[in-house]
């Protein structure tokens, strides 16, 4: 039975902000409840707990925790060893690559939605463009720096997922053109909580969403 101080984590099976904090739960060992919803049909609860309408909520205690960064810090802060640097330059710079991740979610969704094969292609040539830093950034021992993992993996861990799956899916690698970028991407896809960051059918659904779209992706 779910003990009364394990958080609760308010998900969308598909949602890569959500399977952060997901990773970060598994990669601590946390026991926590997970609880999805239809973001098509959110529940009045959730509207009334939610301030932005948006998953990943964490419910701690009578607190409701929103903000996937925040909620990792916060797991992270309270459970074992520090994932996030304790220098305040290096954990500021570790933050500002957690946002840069974010972005990445949305440029790897336009690229799955663009209908027209030009504006597909200037999509996908403004993605590798912006991976081109993080490709000056990142390790070449698998991890985002050094030989650990960090919150800075946790975030980036969704994005790499994703790629893959499309790359598996259709031949398009958006992280082809990276040596580090892709040598990263297959460590963390070996990591248990990255592989059970998901539901079991994740890559199905995921593609399904993809298909149902219907952009230019889709027909290749
Ligand atoms: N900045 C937020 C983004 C969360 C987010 O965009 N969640 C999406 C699902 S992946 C959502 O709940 N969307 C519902 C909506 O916007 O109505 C975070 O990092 O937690």
């Amino acid at each position: 039975m779910a003990s009364l101080e394990q958080p609760i984590l308010i998900s969308f099976k598909l949602c890569p902000f959500v399977q952060r904090a997901v990773i970060t739960l598994l990669h601590k060992k946390i026991d926590y409840t997970i609880e999805y919803i239809d973001l098509q049909k959110k529940p009045d609860w959730f509207l009334d707990i939610s301030p932005l309408g948006k998953v990943p909520l964490l419910r701690v205690k009578d607190r409701v925790l929103f903000e996937s960064a925040v909620i990792n810090e916060y797991l992270d802060e309270t459970h074992g060893a520090p994932m996030l640097s304790q220098d305040p330059l290096d954990k500021a710079e570790q933050r500002a690559w957690i946002e840069f991740s974010s972005s990445l979610f949305n440029a790897l969704h336009q690229l799955t939605q663009a209908r027209r094969e030009e504006t597909y292609l200037k999509i996908e040539e403004d993605l590798t463009k912006k991976l081109a830093p993080l490709e000056r950034k990142v390790g070449d021992k698998g991890y985002f720096e050094g030989e650990s993992f960090s919150l800075v993996d946790s975030a980036f861990a969704p994005f790499l997922m994703r790629s893959q799956i499309v790359a598996d899916n259709t031949g398009i690698d958006p992280v082809s053109d990276y040596k580090k970028i892709s040598k990263w991407r297959d460590n963390m896809l070996s990591l248990p909580e990255v592989q059970k960051s998901v539901v079991e059918d994740f890559e199905e659904l995921y593609m399904e969403g993809i298909y149902e779209r219907g952009g230019y992706l889709a027909d290749l």
